[in-house]
Parts: C-alpha cells; structure tokens; sequence
C-alpha cells in the first residue's frame, strides 16, 4: 500500500523562528500579527516562538540562515514587503529575497515560509496583510507549520525504511 504524507496543522512543540523586516513596517507589523494569530490558532507556544528583525527584505535570507544553521527551530517564516513604486531596485530586493529565502531553505534543511509581499502599490499590500485580501503573513505560518510537519514524518518514514522490510529487502537484491 502506497504511504502518503501531508503536512498537518498541527504546531504543538515546534519551536518557530519569524524573521520580519522592518521596512515598510506599516505592512509587516501587519504580517507579523497574521503570522503570530496562525501560530496561536495551530496551538504553537509563545515562548517557543523567536522574533527577529532586520532592516529590510534584502537581509530576511541572511537572518534566516543564521537561525536555520542553528539547528534551534523546526520551521522558519520570513516576512516582508516590497513596493515598486517606491524603488528602482524593487527588482534586486524582491528577486534577492526570494532567491536568497529559497536557497537557505534547501541548503539547510529548514523550511524557510515565503512571506513576502511583492506588489504595485502600498494599497495592494494593505489588502493583502490582513486586509481584503486575506493577510500572507498568516498564509506563510500556515505554509511553515505545514512543512514541519512534512520534514518530521519524512524523517519518521526514513527512519522505518532504514529498519524495516524495504532496506532487508534492498540487501538481498544486492
Ligand atoms: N526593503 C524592503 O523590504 N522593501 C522595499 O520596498 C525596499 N525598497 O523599496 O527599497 C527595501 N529596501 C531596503 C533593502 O531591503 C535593504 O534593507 C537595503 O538595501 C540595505 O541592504
């Protein structure tokens, strides 16, 4: 029978690490509430969660890999915002946090929550930090609870593999 494997919504014991820049902190205070309401509601624990801030969205990926090289917290969440029309470089600091978030989650081994707003306007990103929109900040809390949840089973099922039938059998073929 096939094996399948979900992330749950479950943050009970994990141990959560919210990096949020402090540029346009209008909208990632917003985030960041979202962020900390999602991990109340899946029953993470306050004292288990560690807020960093940094400048802005450009040094989210920096943080995050000090945290996730730590080896201290099951999951981590990134949060920003980028406008375009504020910057030339709107460009650099977006692609830079998304590169630079996505590589630290796959060298590292952590997942790493892209909460980062990418938008035209200062009104897009109000809609979507918790207001018409729904808030990305909860959304990516949501995504990193989630994938704690997919690493710790798919360690679990590493684990049994190892032990179990399918390594026995992989032995006799050889
Ligand atoms: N940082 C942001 O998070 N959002 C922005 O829109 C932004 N703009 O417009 O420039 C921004 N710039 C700062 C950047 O992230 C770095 O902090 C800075 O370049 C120093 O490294």
């Amino acid at each position: 029978m096939a094996q399948e494997i979900a992330g749950s919504l479950n943050a009970q014991g994990l141990r959560i690490g919210i990096v949020a820049a402090q540029f346009n902190e209008t909208v990632t205070s917003r985030l960041l509430r979202g962020a900390r309401e999602a991990a109340e509601r899946h029953g993470a624990r306050e004292d288990r969660l560690t807020i960093v801030h940094v400048p802005g969205s450009f040094e989210l990926p920096q943080a995050a890999d000090w945290m996730a090289r730590s080896g201290l917290w099951d999951a981590l969440v990134a949060l920003g915002c980028v406008i375009r029309g504020e910057t030339a470089h709107f460009d650099f600091v977006a692609a830079e946090a998304a590169r630079g978030v996505a590589q630290v989650a796959r060298e590292t081994g952590v997942p790493v929550a892209f909460g980062v707003l990418t938008t035209e306007t200062a009104e897009q990103a109000m809609a979507r930090s918790g207001g018409a929109q729904g808030n990305r900040g909860f959304d990516a809390m949501e995504s990193a609870i989630k994938m704690a949840s997919v690493h710790r089973q798919l360690q679990t099922a590493e684990k049994r593999y190892r032990i179990g039938p399918l390594s026995r059998n992989v032995e006799q073929e050889r």
